[in-house]
């Protein structure tokens, strides 16, 4: 299976986030990424081929087709406005958020100072931008836009049911069309998305896409990018109740020409151990199948280990191969991208275990 990534991936490396109140140190780390690369490249029988991305690929393009254009320019100015105005050097951090109980407001981010902007991109406190952050962003949607490419590649060539792994980090999932929030900052998987619908311009018809979201939390950020859109069906495993708190639940199904494209199957925390967790994800096969989609896109979180840090799951190693294997029955070209998991430990191993499952070995 080829895996995409690039260093540049790690140059974001915020020191401390907020959790329940307290500092800590950065949960998403650049070492993430690269204990998954190591667990790959080290696989005994050399499964895994890795690729690093052309850092030329211009995929500001791509970029577009998902985010708005004033907030990909706020990413990119956010550091030097922050720091012209005295903010810390360590990175850009809100202070101050609009909130829906107090309208009106007149917001024109253009017209705001660098502070009031950071609070107006973002919806929590775990997305400092640092003077790194910008370019380690672009490197991990640029895996995603390659990634993207080669399975279309790969599809026309072979008949069997075709791989590929883009190893993203920064992670994507919670970004939304104009916001940051949650480790996330552009929607790898939704650019991606948007890639491989794009990529036969004289196809009949826009292929369908659809996206399995299996990180612990639940995909805001693709959900609302997705919302009201038929050619995407968005399904999401995750925790009830737990972080990002405000969507996730099952009544949201979609709205628009996108009404029963959007499927959240929330899972009790806690509880939720090996067997409900792989019957949920049967009801999730179950209704891509239904749909028919031409291409898979798979949100590969880990933080459903029984050990995460921030995550309440049960669900044990042997598990991961399971789930690997059941997407694989789906029988459909597939680009997973990762996005969460915070066991330093056993986070190769575990994103290791369902590639291989997908492979089937
Ligand atoms: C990509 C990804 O996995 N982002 C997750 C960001 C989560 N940040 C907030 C974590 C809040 C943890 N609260 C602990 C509650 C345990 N039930
Ligand atoms: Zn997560």
């Amino acid at each position: 299976m080829l895996v995409v990534h690039s260093p540049l991936c790690l140059l974001h490396d915020p020191p401390t986030e907020i959790l329940s109140g307290k500092p800590v140190p950065y949960k998403e780390s650049p070492d993430r990424l690269v204990r998954v690369r190591n667990a790959l490249s080290n696989d005994p029988q050399r499964k895994y081929e890795l690729t690093a991305v052309d850092d030329g690929l211009d995929i500001l393009p791509d970029i577009l087709r998902v985010h708005s254009e004033d907030y990909v320019f706020y990413l990119r100015r956010a550091y030097s406005d922050w720091v012209e105005e005295g903010g810390d050097k360590q990175g850009v951090l809100p202070e101050s958020f609009p909130h829906p109980k107090l309208p009106p407001y007149k917001l024109d981010p253009a017209k705001m100072s660098a502070i009031a902007r950071a609070g107006y991109y973002c919806f929590d406190l775990s997305c400092p931008i640092t003077e790194d952050t910008f370019e380690a962003i672009m490197a991990s949607a640029r895996v995603a836009v390659r990634a993207a490419q080669l399975l279309v590649d790969g599809t026309q060539s072979t008949a069997a049911p075709h791989g590929i792994f883009a190893l993203t980090r920064p992670p994507g999932h919670h970004a939304g069309t104009g916001v940051c929030g949650g480790y996330c900052y552009l929607n790898n998987a939704a650019i991606a998305v948007r890639c491989l619908q794009d990529a036969v311009p004289s196809a009949a018809a826009k292929p369908r896409v659809a996206i399995l979201d299996i990180d612990y939390h639940h995909g805001n950020g693709s959900q609302e990018i997705f919302y009201s859109d038929d050619s995407v069906f968005y399904v999401s495993l995750h925790a009830e109740g737990d972080y990002p708190y405000f969507t996730g639940s099952s009544v949201e199904e979609g709205e628009g020409s996108g009404v029963k494209c959007n499927l959240n199957l929330p899972l009790p925390q806690h509880t939720t151990g090996n067997e409900q967790y792989l019957a949920t994800l049967d009801l999730a096969g179950k209704a891509i199948s239904d749909y028919s989609p031409d291409y898979l896109v798979v949100s590969l979180g880990v933080d459903t280990y029984k050990d995460d840090p921030i995550c309440c799951f049960n669900l044990t190693t042997p598990c991961y191969s399971r789930i690997g294997a059941r997407i694989r029955e789906l029988g459909l070209p597939t680009l997973f991208l990762f996005e969460g998991g915070y066991c330093m430990e056993v986070l190769g191993e575990n994103v290791k275990g369902v590639l291989d499952g997908f492979i089937g070995s």
